[in-house]
């Protein structure tokens, strides 16, 4: 494998890189000590491999995104067809091409019934972007235009434009370029692990769930327009809510009028077991955001979908929505989400996802019994491996965030790729993962688990 690698001049692409890359999430002082970046050349399945031909098991899916697992020909022959009969244009002013109003059926066809209007985006950003301009606008024409506040969850991540930013909870986000706009407010995660204390997770998703209900009396239950969450927060570190949080937050919103936004950019086309988060989480929202899943990550593409009790009245008293990008639609991106999903129901990825789920589960839960892992979770292939220096207190590691480094940069060296958000080790791999390379990368994990403790134990010796 890894015959591109072949042919590139790794020397020169790195210093190119160091020379002109400013790359997005990145400390670029670190990243320049380091030597730049890791270049990956190749993939197919669960593998991919880099330019020095290292291999490695992508427990991420790329970044949450590649389903249906790499090195799928016909989404190449789809974007390549596409750009041959018709490479752009664009869906405003009544017109649309193929592809992207065949997408639009498509995702309907595979959401409840009452969504039934597909709004598209370039990504997860722009949907939420979209989802606020939308929503304050609707409240205005029903003649309520107090509406205009959203409540969102500290360490929620929606995206990185500036109201996507002001959306999610990250205060790191929040103190970088002006991310503060007033109207968003944010309230406690539903995280067990950190934050339930004594209380069984029952109980403390109840109460996550109640201080939702505090903050919309706080900010004014005429003045709140919507409430945003992910079913399982992901970036924050896989937050899996207890399985009262959910019900009561929608009990919540309903009691209010307040809206209820599901953003599925990671939980969206069958990651939890279901084809959306919100199925396994049990709530039926309003509007739900999406992206990665959507095209596998083969193409940048988001979408929005609107529930048809508030598209019609939006439709029908509104005139025109000021609102749209360029490349909305696009054709090419379209064609290959299209064929994305429809491999998606074709190997029957999310049926098998589902049935998989405990497998997954079971495999991590043998970590368990590692002297530095606190807690495993999971639902569906979703899930998180909580790093702990003291496992019956739940306590963590000092200097959050250094360990589960340490963590990722011996998964790296050792063959897995595992994100860290802060000491949580998070895992996503692609939907097509079997349960032999289930079995490989938690032996992957646990090599990578006992590096870190022997360095955790010299730096106390
Ligand atoms: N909503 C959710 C739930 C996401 O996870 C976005 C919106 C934004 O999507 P775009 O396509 O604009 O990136 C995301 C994206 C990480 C990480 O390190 C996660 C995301 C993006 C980048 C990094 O976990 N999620």
């Amino acid at each position: 494998m890894n015959t591109h690698a072949k042919n590139i001049n790794i020397a020169e692409v790195v210093a190119n890189d160091i020379a002109h890359h400013f790359h997005p999430f990145t400390d670029h002082k670190a990243f320049h000590a380091a030597g730049g970046p890791r270049v990956m050349t190749q993939a197919d399945g669960v593998w991919i491999w880099d330019a020095n031909g290292n291999k490695m098991l992508d427990g991420m899916a790329g970044l949450w995104c590649v389903n249906v697992g790499y090195g799928r020909k016909e989404l190449a022959e789809a974007a390549y067809q596409q750009m041959l009969d018709l490479p752009y244009y664009n869906t405003f002013f009544k017109t649309t091409t193929v592809p992207t109003t065949d997408l639009a059926a498509k995702i309907s066809s595979v959401m409840p019934k009452r969504f039934q209007h597909i709004f598209f985006t370039n990504s997860g950003s722009e949907s939420n972007d979209t989802i606020v301009r939308f929503v304050r606008h609707y409240w205005k024409l029903k003649g309520k235009p107090y509406r205009q506040h959203f409540i969102a969850r500290t360490r929620g991540y929606h995206g990185s434009t500036m109201v996507a930013a002001n959306l999610g909870g990250f205060q790191g986000m929040h103190e970088q370029g002006g991310t503060r706009f007033p109207g968003f407010h944010h309230v406690q995660q539903p995280y067990w692990y950190d934050f339930g204390g004594d209380k069984t997770p029952e109980e403390f998703g109840l109460e996550a769930a109640a201080d939702v209900e505090k903050k919309i009396l706080e900010v004014g239950p005429e003045n709140v327009a919507a409430f945003i969450g992910e079913p399982i927060q992901g970036a924050a570190g896989v937050l899996i809510p207890p399985s009262t949080y959910w019900p009561e937050v929608q009990r919540i919103c309903r009691k209010y009028g307040v809206l209820l936004i599901s953003d599925e950019v990671i939980c969206g086309f069958g990651r939890t077991g279901n084809w959306w988060g919100f199925q396994s989480l049990g709530f039926e929202p309003d509007i739900v955001p999406m992206a990665k899943g959507l095209s596998s990550g083969y193409q940048p593409i988001g979408a929005v979908a609107f529930s048809e009790a508030i598209i019609k009245e939006f439709f029908d008293l509104g005139g025109e929505f000021y609102h749209g990008m360029t490349y909305a639609g696009h054709p090419v991106a379209a064609a290959v989400a299209l064929r994305n999903i429809e491999i998606i129901q074709r190997e029957k990825l999310v049926e098998k996802t589902r049935e998989i789920g405990p497998y997954f589960a079971d495999a991590l839960a043998s970590l368990r019994d590692h002297p530095i892992v606190g807690e495993t979770r999971s639902m569906g292939l979703i899930g998180a491996i909580e790093l702990s220096s003291n496992k019956a207190k739940r306590i963590r590691f000092k200097d959050s965030g250094r360990v589960g480094t340490m963590c990722r940069d011996h998964c790296f060296k050792n063959g897995l790729i595992m994100r860290a958000c802060w000491d949580t080790m998070v895992l996503s791999p692609p939907l097509v993962i079997s349960k032999k390379e289930i079995d490989e990368l938690v032996r992957l994990a646990r090599v990578a688990l006992d590096a870190t403790y022997r360095d955790v134990k010299a730096e106390m010796a």
